[in-house]
Formats: structure tokens, C-alpha cells, sequence
């Protein structure tokens, strides 16, 4: 029997534990010595909802600032009215190989027109106005990832000033914390504003506080040219900043906002919010700013940092027991860049994931857009929406095994909301009960598809979206989860997909279609390139994803018994995952001729990554997946950062490490921005989220009916440990090695569910006990 020890005592060495790890470790800190002369050098702080990029300037401070309801756009049904009377003749046109022909009539009759323009938006910016320094010496601007605080500090004319800035989801307020070593030092202008494409902000400046409002709206051309009557375009947002002073004093400056004069310390406090979930936000920032101004700082930050601690300590990360070297971040990164190992910067890099998901990402909130909740300007890239064609489902692939659990739900219940429309839709388009989105959604669920059918004609976000219920449950095993929210919203994507399937009248096999690979291409015998057809490999692999996992789900809750065996019907008959004549996956059901070999999307390998329905159990499919991401890579894949994440998940599964390794790598090198931000380029979030989920993979998998230890561990991380990752069946697995060999593992059981481990070619099985932790050595004795 494994050593087992009780959860009090546990919990208590745990502690102990963690504690000793963090004083000897590695400092987890990006840092400059410099201010940020761009954005995408800024440093990000977040609550879940209100977010701000730091600067860091010692005479102009810009706080550029986020809140993640501030979305220009509407709830607006845009069907193509010809939609569902069109639907089988084009088909018939993509049956019969007329795909150009098919493409032109969806483009005609299956595109939507959405009238009203939609995009996440910057809130603005606080700008701190100082008098020029003469001279700057010592200067430093950090973002501390175990505290999630961000720090400016420098000396100016012979004083030491320092400024604390986070975001505090207790208060739900940004803190900006001014503090110098000499008395009555402090003199600045603090203000807002909000500037850009269409802004109208309205800024009133009273003697103790600065407030902006502005009701978002979109442009009076617009309007004229798309016919838009009175009806709001966009959330009314409203912000307000107040100060508090030791020493010296706070006073309006006209038309720009509050002036500190000779003060030792103060305290700037922002609170925003917008009338997006129904609120009043001028009452809520003002109940907001009316309770946090009466704390301490200290019982402020204490408090930030308790919240935050709660979901970043759960898990460390060590691959050496060096401590950092004391080099800015971006010097580090351009190192790596030109060919340095620098160990410590992965691990800033890990942990930079979670730092960002905790930070972006909080119950009752909306989930991480293509940016998280950072985005500067009016219109960001891709509108910093929720692409769900790969982006938001990257975005949480790291939240269940980085022990981050809770931070799921957001996406979970916002997948959930989009089903209103979504059956609409599926009504509409497709004559079909059930529920459906195309790529891409914004803060108002719509789910038609507009724009060009090359990417907007892919039925299946919302089922690839509703695996995510049944990847939470499989690592909570919350059954009020799976009752309530999980399987209501599965079946919906589940009964959408079942009728939405067509037979393919050469193969007798059910196919889905109209539909792409996304964003893929190919080229016709008639030289056409193209995109639409009846049966892309990815729509088939989410669709045997769902229904399997529906079946499963309706099975632990004893319910829908016909609608089960309707699914195992379809299942049966699902076109299979099919081999091209050069040993590749066939990404279509046919062997049609690429555009681009080396395309960013490698869909067709969905089932290897994020599902498992490429394993060991099928070897000859893992070959066939090792050809198609070769050849890829060949070709100049990957080249977009997530892309080259998604690649490293791949490899981890292939079992690669020195693959998935170098994928991190060239990841660093080609993909990552100077703050740490996944480049795709621009800045897009999922990168950084599916490479942190692709480190953990290299370190521990699940998928496979088991808890399988270090399978692609790279030779260049010869020793390592990390702590509190989580495996499906609810164990938390904490994993040492020296030398590239496993020396200890321990498996803290939170259910109480049977564990089979497994490790090089030692596989053990063993009952455990809810709340029990198990440990193991490197021959996975006891
Ligand atoms: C998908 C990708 C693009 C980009 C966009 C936001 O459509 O194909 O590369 O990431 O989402």
C-alpha cells in the first residue's frame, strides 16, 4: 500500500511546502529597465474584468485601461433569409464536386448581413502628468506574477519613488499607489480620457473626483449607411478616479482633472463598469469607490493578494534551482532568441499563463477574448471578439490541468448563453432543432455567419464549445454541474450536430456539410480554390467528441435513454478519420490538392489534440498525425503563435519531448513579444494559454484512462518538479526528477476515484481515499 496521509495534516505540509519552494525560488517576475515605449511592452494587470497595461513613464504615467464590458454593438439576428431554402441544393452542388459553383450560391444565400458593427473596446486611459526630472537613475518596472502587482520604481533628483498598481478583485477597483522617500515629493496631475476613432467621451471634473461616461455608439455614417434607427450600438460605460493624500493636498485642476500638490504618499482609485449585464454603473462604481477609499492600502493589497494567492499558488513549477539572473525580461527573451536556454524564463513563461487567466478570467464574468481583457483603441485586432474556431477554446485549455478549475466557468456559461440564438439559427439556416454558432461571437451570442465563406461557413463553435462541459466534469466529476448547466447545453450542440448530418450518397456514411476545414483550402481539377465542402475531418472528430461525451453524460445522470441510443446511431455511421494515400490524415473525406501546406490551422488534428481520439490505442493514426504536422512544419506551419502552441500539445501527445520543446522554443523566439504576450502577430491571448496547457502536457497527460508521468519530458529539462497540476477522475499530481528520470510522484486524491499511474513502461493501479495523497518513487514504489 502507497504511504497515505491525511488531508489536515496535508493541507498544513502542503502549506509548509509551497511556502519553503517559494522563499528559495526563483523570482517570477517581467521586468524592464525601462518604461514601455510601445504597448505591447506594457505590463498587464487584471482582475477578471477590469484591466489596465502599464507604462510606467516616471514623468508621463499612461495607464491604459480595460473593463471588460465595453463592447460597441447590439443583440441583432442577421439569418440569411434564403438560408434554409437553398441548404440542399448546394449540397447536391458540393456532392457532385461543383464546389466553386456551391461556394457562390452560400455566399449568396448563407452569409448573413450583419448591420451593426461590434467590437470589445479600450475603456481609455489615467495619465499621470509630472514635471520633467532633471536625471533618472535606478529605474525599474516589474510585474510580479506570485503578487500580481506591477511596480515602477526610479530615482529622480536624489528621491526614490515608487508606484504599486493592481487591480483588486475584492474592491473591484484598480489601485495605483504613489509613494516617495522624501517628504512632500509628490506633485502631479492625475486625469482621463478616452481617446479614438468616434469617441465622445463626457469627462466631469468635481474637487475630489474625475468621472467619465460615454454611451458607445456607432458612427452617424454608419448609421446612414446601414440604416440604424435610435436603437443603442453599444454599452454606456462610466468610470471615476479618486485620490486620497498623506501630506500636501488634492485639488481640481480645471479641465483636466486632480492635481496632488507636495504630498508623501497617495492612493489613486478607479472603479468602472458599463450597463451590460443590467446594472446601473454610475451607482455600482460609486457603492465601489464608497468602500474601498475607507481601507488601508495595506488591507487593500493584503486582500488583492489573498485572492489572488488562492488560485496562483496552487501550482509551482521548477525545471532549476538556479536562481533568475538578474537581466530584464526582454534581454532574456532576445538571449533566447538568439539561441540561449534560459530555464527560468519558461518557467516565468508557464506561470505568465496563469497569471493572465486568473487575471482575465473570473466567475460570473465573461470569459478571456482574443486579448484577454487587454486591448487598446476602438477597433482591436479581429475586434478582440471570441473566435470559435480554435482561439477561445484555446484560451481554457490550460484552466482544468493548471488546477484553475473555477476560472472555466465564464467560458462555460457563456457557451450556455449563446444557445438562445443558436437555435434560432440552427431554425433558420437549417430547418433544425438543436444549437448552433459559426466561427466567431461577440459580448451579444449572435451565431449566424457573415463575411466570406472561406472562414465564416463552419456550423460546428458551438459543439467544438460544448466539449468544454464535459472536459470540467472530467476533472470534477460535479454532477449539480453536469445536471444543471454541462448536459442541458450538450445536448443542444449534440442534437444540432445529430440532425444537422447528411448521408454522403458515395460512401453511405453521415457527413457534415456545408462546411469547411478551418480556414483551410484546397484546389479543384478545375482549378478553383475553394474551401466548402460536405464533410471536413475536423466537424466529424468534434461531432464524435460530443455525441460521445453526451452518451456518457446522459448515462452518469440516467436520463434521455432514446436520445442516447439516437446518438449511438449517428455515431455508428459517422464518416471515419481516413488516411490519405501519402499516410497523412485526410483533413476532407476526399484527397483534394492544398493551397498552402503549411497552413496555421491543422484542424484535422483535432482528435489527437484537444480530444483523444488519436492515441496510443490507435498507433497507426498517430503515425499518420506525425506526418500531417511534419509536413506542415515543412511548409512553414505554425508560424502563427497559436498555432505553434497548438503544435506543442501535438508533439506532447506524440509522446516528443525534444518536438514539443522545440516548438516552445521557436515559440519564444518567433511568436512572443517583449512582456511576454503571444505575438500572432499582434498580440493574440491563446497562444500564451495553449502553450502553458502544452508545458503541463509534457509533464503529465490524462486523456488515456490513466495519469501517465513526464511522457515528453525534453532532454534540456533534466531536473525538475512541479506541484498541484490536476489529472480527469479529480487527483492532484505533484511530480520530481533528476537526470531525466522520475524520482517522486504524489497523487493527492480529491474524489476518492480509483488511480492507475503510469510511468515509463511501470503502470500501477491502487484504490485511494477522498482527500488521501499517495507518493510514489521514480519505480513508482511506494
Ligand atoms: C482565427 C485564425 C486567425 C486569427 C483569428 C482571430 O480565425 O485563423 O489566425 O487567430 O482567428
Amino acid at each position: 500500500m502507497p504511504i497515505r496521509l491525511k488531508q489536515p495534516l496535508l493541507t498544513f505540509l502542503f502549506t509548509l511546502l509551497l511556502s519553503a519552494c517559494f522563499a528559495q525560488r526563483q523570482e517570477l517576475k517581467i521586468w524592464f529597465n525601462q518604461p514601455a515605449n510601445d504597448w505591447n511592452h506594457a505590463l498587464p494587470v487584471g482582475n477578471g474584468s477590469l484591466g489596465a497595461m502599464v507604462f510606467g513613464n516616471p514623468e508621463n504615467e499612461r495607464i491604459q485601461l480595460n473593463e471588460e464590458t465595453v463592447w460597441l454593438g447590439t443583440k441583432e439576428d442577421f439569418v440569411n433569409p434564403g438560408a434554409k431554402r437553398n441548404l440542399e441544393k448546394i449540397r447536391t452542388l458540393l456532392f457532385e464536386g461543383k464546389y466553386a459553383e456551391a461556394e457562390a450560391m452560400a455566399q449568396e444565400h448563407l452569409m448573413g448581413e450583419k448591420r451593426i458593427p461590434s467590437t470589445y473596446q479600450t475603456l481609455g486611459d489615467l495619465v499621470l502628468e509630472f514635471q520633467k526630472p532633471t536625471a533618472i537613475s535606478n529605474y525599474r518596472r516589474e510585474l510580479d506574477l506570485t503578487t500580481a502587482i506591477a511596480r515602477v520604481t526610479y530615482t529622480a533628483d536624489g528621491v526614490n519613488y515608487t508606484r504599486e498598481i493592481f487591480s483588486s478583485f475584492p474592491n473591484q477597483c484598480l489601485i495605483v499607489r504613489l509613494t516617495a522617500d522624501k517628504k512632500g515629493a509628490l506633485n502631479f496631475v492625475a486625469g482621463l480620457k478616452r481617446e479614438g476613432e468616434n469617441a465622445n467621451p463626457l469627462i466631469i471634473v468635481t474637487k475630489d473626483e474625475v468621472k467619465l461616461s460615454e454611451t458607445l455608439s456607432v458612427s452617424e455614417e454608419t448609421k446612414k449607411q446601414k440604416a440604424i434607427g435610435e436603437e443603442k450600438t453599444g454599452v454606456s460605460l462610466y468610470s471615476r478616479m479618486k485620490i486620497t493624500n498623506e501630506g500636501g493636498e488634492v485639488i481640481k485642476e480645471s479641465g483636466k482633472g486632480l492635481r496632488v500638490k507636495g504630498a508623501d504618499a497617495v492612493i489613486i482609485y478607479l472603479t468602472a463598469g458599463t450597463d451590460y449585464w443590467g446594472g446601473n454603473p454610475i451607482k455600482e462604481t460609486q457603492a465601489e469607490m464608497d468602500a474601498v477609499i475607507l481601507k488601508s492600502y495595506e488591507g487593500i493589497r493584503k486582500a488583492h493578494m489573498a485572492d489572488y494567492q488562492q488560485y496562483f499558488n496552487r501550482v509551482s513549477f521548477s525545471l532549476t534551482n538556479n536562481p533568475a539572473p538578474n537581466i530584464p525580461t526582454n534581454i532574456r527573451l532576445q538571449n533566447v532568441k538568439h539561441g540561449a536556454t534560459d530555464l527560468n524564463l519558461i518557467e516565468t513563461y508557464y506561470q505568465f499563463g496563469r497569471y493572465m487567466l486568473i487575471s482575465s478570467s473570473r466567475p460570473d464574468g465573461l470569459p478571456a477574448n482574443l486579448q484577454g481583457i487587454w486591448a487598446d483603441g476602438m477597433w482591436p485586432p479581429w475586434s478582440a471578439d471570441y473566435h470559435i474556431n480554435i482561439n477561445i477554446q484555446m484560451n481554457y485549455w490550460l484552466a482544468e490541468t493548471t488546477n484553475l478549475s473555477e476560472l472555466h466557468l465564464p467560458f462555460l456559461e457563456f457557451v450556455d448563453k449563446l444557445r438562445a440564438d443558436g437555435n434560432k439559427t440552427a431554425k433558420a439556416m437549417y430547418g433544425v432543432e438543436g444549437a448552433v454558432a459559426h466561427f466567431t461571437t461577440d459580448a451579444f451570442h449572435f451565431t449566424e455567419p457573415y463575411g466570406q465563406t472561406d472562414w465564416a461557413m463552419w456550423p460546428m463553435g458551438q459543439a467544438w464549445s460544448s466539449t468544454h462541459y464535459w472536459q470540467h466534469y472530467q476533472f470534477t466529476e460535479d454532477k449539480d454541474f453536469l445536471t444543471q448547466l454541462g448536459y442541458p447545453a450538450m445536448k443542444d450542440a449534440a442534437t444540432f450536430c445529430k440532425n444537422f448530418l447528411v448521408t454522403n450518397p458515395k460512401t453511405g456514411k453521415l457527413v457534415s456539410g456545408p462546411s469547411i476545414s478551418p480556414e483551410n483550402k484546397f484546389v479543384t481539377t478545375t482549378e478553383d480554390t475553394v474551401s466548402m465542402v460536405m464533410g471536413p475531418t475536423m466537424d466529424h472528430m468534434i461531432i464524435r467528441d460530443l455525441l460521445t461525451s453526451t452518451i456518457e453524460a446522459s448515462k452518469i445522470l440516467d436520463v434521455d435513454a432514446d436520445f442516447r441510443a439516437e446518438l449511438e446511431k449517428t455515431l455508428a455511421n459517422l464518416s471515419p478519420i481516413q488516411l490519405g494515400s501519402d499516410g497523412r490524415i485526410m483533413e476532407w473525406t476526399e484527397e483534394f490538392k492544398e493551397e498552402n501546406l503549411g497552413h496555421r490551422h491543422i484542424s484535422h488534428l483535432y482528435g489527437l489534440y484537444p480530444a483523444n481520439q488519436i492515441t496510443i490505442s490507435t498507433p497507426e493514426l498517430l503515425t499518420a498525425a506525425r506526418k500531417t504536422i511534419d509536413t506542415r512544419l515543412a511548409n512553414g506551419g505554425g508560424h502563427t503563435g497559436w498555432s505553434r502552441a497548438w503544435i506543442i500539445n501535438f508533439f506532447a501527445r506524440l509522446q516528443d519531448g525534444e518536438e514539443a520543446y522545440n516548438n516552445l522554443i521557436a515559440l519564444l523566439q518567433k511568436s512572443t513579444l517583449d512582456n511576454l504576450f503571444d505575438n500572432h502577430p499582434p498580440f493574440q491571448i491563446d497562444g500564451n494559454f495553449g502553450a502553458t496547457a502544452g508545458i503541463t502536457e509534457m509533464l503529465m497527460q490524462s486523456h488515456n484512462g490513466e495519469i501517465h508521468i513526464l511522457p515528453a519530458l525534453p532532454k534540456a529539462w533534466s531536473s525538475g518538479e512541479i506541484k498541484g497540476i490536476v489529472a480527469r477522475g479529480g487527483f492532484e499530481v505533484s511530480i520530481s526528477w533528476d537526470k531525466g528520470k522520475l524520482t517522486q510522484v504524489s497523487i493527492l486524491s480529491k474524489l476518492g476515484n480509483e488511480c492507475k499511474l503510469h510511468y515509463g513502461d511501470k503502470i500501477v493501479i491502487f484504490e485511494t481515499e477522498k482527500g488521501s495523497e499517495y507518493k510514489f518513487n521514480g519505480l513508482l514504489e511506494n
